[in-house]
């Protein structure tokens, strides 16, 4: 049989662009590109026929026209959907990351209910349906992501009744409590959606149930543990925790050593030590919390003073919404602050750097550093955590991850903080910075254990293999 495998996210995983020198394009970052790229890029979907990856890009369908070498070395296809721009907005900055990123990450106070946002969701979803039934066939398989996306494969299953679709979500899905503030009508329209799907995939435990009770609450259905029956389908909602290239990142540490981006690195830091993070622009990193505690370290450690330096990165995000450029203006200013309060004219307690890291630069930094912070105030899985571990092949270093994120279900050897408790991070900061060698050695081989074993090949492998399950459960339901 002559599969076709069709994954299908917001974007593209490029950016392409337009220049006075002609059509670049740039490899876009963000914890679903890495995962699926990693996955994609290791040969795991070499059993398809065909791989197929349909998002949005940010250019016009001329500029996508005219850059023909975008499929040049690329194991597999890419389908642009292209949507004009005002219903991009409602339904990327509106619906998807003014409301439902918001509420599912716990903030509720920062969602906007608007009636169009919702529309223009719901157009975009049609937009994508309407492109992938041109091309889809019955046995194919779909792979459907993320947030942006819930209501796709109910939309998919009404125009192919038997079809594979997969679902998985990459961020939180909130208990019921929270959920249930979304207007109705909309609650109902996202969760049928995602029934669309034969298996939907969470992070977690907790994410599934909370999504099966919302299921149950909403629609009276009653579940049988982990399964549903929907529209004369069994559908099953699990945990499938994402991860890494572990091989990858492991093998990267004696690429990187000896490099010139590694020497400056460890030029840079000298005889202090270092403290890293890396995060995308987002309220939900925990930033402004991170930078408190690590004042706070400062003040009540003041013999640390010019003996430590935080090297904090932070990667451009959705910088056209209000929130997110607000976000970056308040850290803007307490970091200056900070350097001008706390530093003199030896040293600077933080190197801010805002933009994007190429993967040798990041490998970098996550083996020179002596201590990563990682402290989101929510985070469906958080896989800076993970490739920090699997990075570092010398065994030493300290992981500080906060409880809220999904890693901290399985990295339990990492010191881990609440977020909101700025002194427990200061204490933190201080353990870590003085844990002796055994110890660092001990938490990093029992984290990579773990990572090495489930690592994103598995999490695919995993994810097919349920998915396959359930379609042969489901065979035998309709038979009955
Ligand atoms: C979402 C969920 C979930 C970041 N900056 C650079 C860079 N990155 C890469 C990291 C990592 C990825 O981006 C970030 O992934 P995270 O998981 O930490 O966070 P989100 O982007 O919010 O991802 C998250 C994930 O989806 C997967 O399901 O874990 O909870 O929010 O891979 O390395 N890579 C490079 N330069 C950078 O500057 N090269």
């Amino acid at each position: 049989m002559q599969k076709k495998l069709f994954i299908i996210s917001n974007r593209l995983p490029l950016t392409v662009e337009q220049t006075e020198n002609g059509t670049t394009i740039r490899q876009s970052s963000g914890g679903l590109i890495s995962a699926i790229t990693a996955y994609l890029g290791s040969g795991g979907a070499d059993t398809f026929n065909e791989t197929i990856w349909a998002g949005v890009t940010d250019c016009s369908e001329k500029v996508w026209n005219s850059a023909n070498n975008l499929q040049e070395k690329m194991d597999y296809t890419y389908m642009p959907v292209f949507m004009n721009s005002k219903t991009y907005q409602s339904y990327y900055n509106g619906f998807s990351n003014s409301l439902l990123w918001p509420l599912f990450h716990y903030f509720p106070s920062f969602a906007e209910y608007n009636s169009n946002y919702f529309d223009a969701y719901i157009n975009a979803n049609k937009i994508f349906a309407e492109l992938l039934a041109k091309h889809i066939k019955k046995d194919d398989v779909v792979w459907v992501h993320d947030y942006h996306l819930l209501p796709l494969a109910g939309m998919l299953r009404k125009k192919f009744p038997t079809i594979t679709i997969g679902f998985f979500l990459h961020i939180p899905f909130p208990s019921y409590e929270l959920f249930r503030v979304i207007p109705k009508q909309w609650q109902r329209e996202i969760l049928s959606g995602m029934l669309g799907a034969d298996l939907i995939g969470f992070h977690t435990l907790d994410y599934a149930s909370h999504f099966l009770s919302s299921v149950e609450k909403v629609y009276k259905v009653e579940r049988d543990g982990q399964y549903l029956s929907w529209e004369n389908r069994q559908i099953k909602a699990d945990a499938f925790p994402i991860s890494v290239d572990y091989q990858q990142f492991n093998d990267a540490y004696d690429e990187v050593d000896n490099s010139q981006v590694k020497n400056d690195y460890l030029e840079l830091k000298g005889d202090k030590q270092m403290i890293f993070s890396v995060d995308r622009l987002d309220y939900t990193k925990g930033l402004q919390s991170r930078l408190k505690g690590f004042k706070k370290f400062l003040v009540q450690n003041p013999e640390y003073i010019g003996k430590v330096v935080f090297v904090l990165v932070i990667v451009p995000s959705r910088d056209s919404i209000k929130k997110y450029v607000e976000r970056k203006r308040m850290l803007d200013e307490y970091i200056g602050s900070m350097n001008s309060t706390m530093g003199n004219i030896n040293w600077q307690p933080i190197i801010y750097h805002y933009n994007h890291l190429s993967f040798e630069e990041l490998v970098a930094l996550y083996t020179v550093c002596d201590l990563a912070l990682i402290t989101p105030l929510r985070d469906g899985m958080n896989l800076v955590s993970k490739e920090f571990v699997a990075s570092r092949k010398d065994k030493k270093g300290v992981l500080i991850l906060s409880e809220m994120a999904g890693a901290a279900r399985e990295l339990t050897e990492a010191l881990l903080i609440n977020p909101n408790d700025t002194t427990e991070i200061a204490d933190m900061i201080k353990t870590g910075l003085e844990m002796g060698v055994e110890e660092q050695e001990e938490r990093m081989i029992a984290m990579q254990k773990r990572v090495s074993r489930y690592d994103v090949n598995s999490w695919a492998a995993d994810f097919f293999g349920q998915l396959k399950h359930v379609k042969g459960l489901q065979l035998q339901f309709e038979i009955k």
